[in-house]
């Protein structure tokens, strides 16, 4: 069995999808409808992927409201945000005509398993989980929810309703995905084959982006102080004045080097991801210049790239029915995989079908 996390997408998954022909493998995903915009580490560590990977598998993208919950939030802002949410992915290039783009809440079925599944799950192998740790030390873990510790049992079922091959995710999802396999391994080896073992899929050059002001910190919705965050929502000018006053060192010099010059390196790591060219190409391109053209430079790369999805967004947004219906249609084709699923669960269970 390939071990979880890889670094580029397995050669077993590319070789696979092309064998299967007309029945493609399924591939799952998610984010947090968490915040009034994806920002930039949303877009290069999962959106860019999950977009290339549409033509190789059958995906289920989704709008994880039900993970949302778990701290606290305010319901007229929870449901702009996953009107948002799913307005950013369609602007980002997910085509609803072939990967389902829909709403967690919409498929009950997701929260029926995460119940099966925290049923299976050790309180300490829970308790290891490094998001929950986190996240609950942030207000308090006296304070934190029940539903924040089991966060990741919900992932789990998200991922194995739809017998899932492929999981493109950030790096700090790598635990999750380990705790996924280990449950989907458990729950067959006690109740016989039910669940496809899925493998993370993640890219090593943009698995992390880091905060423009505190770059030994993951780019993240939850920030503090917005600053350091780039989101694909701000205006072209607040772009730029984030780059700009990105933090770096002082030894003048562009060159990566991850511990001794995070900042510098978080700007040359989101530069590679959007060009495509390689951090080596850059600091020969760079060479002598200093921080204020590089980051000047990647500005406006960063504007030209997200430009395109903010007026996109908007213009999805302005049409909600259109995309309350959007939503509507991939959930039902997303119930009736989820529902086969959870049938087979209950059934090996040994819980009573209802006559
Ligand atoms: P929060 O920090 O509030 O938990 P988040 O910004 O991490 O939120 P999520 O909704 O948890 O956002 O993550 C959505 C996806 O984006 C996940 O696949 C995650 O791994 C990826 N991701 C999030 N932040 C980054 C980052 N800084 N760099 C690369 N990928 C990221
Ligand atoms: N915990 C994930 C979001 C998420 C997810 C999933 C990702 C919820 N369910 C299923 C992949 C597959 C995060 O990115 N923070």
């Amino acid at each position: 069995m390939p071990s979880v996390g890889q670094t580029t997408r397995p050669f077993w998954l590319t070789t696979l999808s092309k064998l299967e022909g007309m029945t493609k493998p399924n591939l799952f995903s998610g984010m947090q409808p968490s915040s009034g915009s994806l920002h930039l580490g949303n877009y290069l560590g999962a959106l860019v992927n999950w977009v290339k990977l549409q033509d190789e598998f059958n995906a289920f993208y989704c709008v994880v409201d039900l993970h949302a919950i778990t701290v606290p939030q305010d319901p007229a802002v929870l449901r702009a945000n996953t009107r948002l949410t799913a307005a950013q992915y369609l602007a980002a290039g997910i085509d609803p005509a072939r990967s389902s783009l829909f709403v967690q809440s919409h498929v009950a079925a997701h929260s029926q398993l995460a119940w099966v599944l925290n049923t299976i799950t050790g309180f300490g192998e829970a308790g290891r989980m490094t998001q929950f740790k986190d996240k609950s030390q942030k207000g308090g873990v006296e304070s934190a929810s029940v539903g924040l510790f089991t966060y990741p049992m919900l992932m789990a079922a998200d991922i194995l309703l739809y017998q899932s091959k492929a999981v493109p995710v950030g790096e700090d999802q790598r635990q999750h995905l380990e705790l996924t396999r280990d449950l989907a391994e458990r729950f067959n080896s006690r109740f016989g084959q039910t669940f496809t073992i899925p493998e993370a899929v993640i890219l090593k050059e943009t698995a992390k982006i880091y905060d423009l002001q505190n770059p030994d910190a993951k780019m993240s919705k939850s920030a503090a102080d917005t600053k350091g965050l780039v989101n694909i929502m701000d205006d072209n000018s607040t772009i730029v004045k984030k780059f700009k006053s990105a933090v770096t060192d002082t030894d003048g010099e562009i060159r990566f080097d991850r511990a001794a010059k995070p900042g510098v390196s978080n700007l040359l790591g989101i530069f590679s991801a959007i060009s495509g060219h390689t951090v080596q190409e850059l600091e020969t391109r760079f060479a002598g210049a200093g921080y204020g053209t590089l980051k000047g430079d990647l500005a406006d790369l960063v504007v030209a790239t997200i430009e395109p999805i903010r007026d996109r967004t908007n213009a999805l947004l302005a049409d909600q029915a259109e995309l309350d219906r959007l939503l509507s249609a991939a959930a039902d084709r997303a119930s009736e995989v989820a529902e086969a699923t959870l049938k087979q669960v209950n059934d090996r269970l040994g819980l009573l079908p209802k006559a």
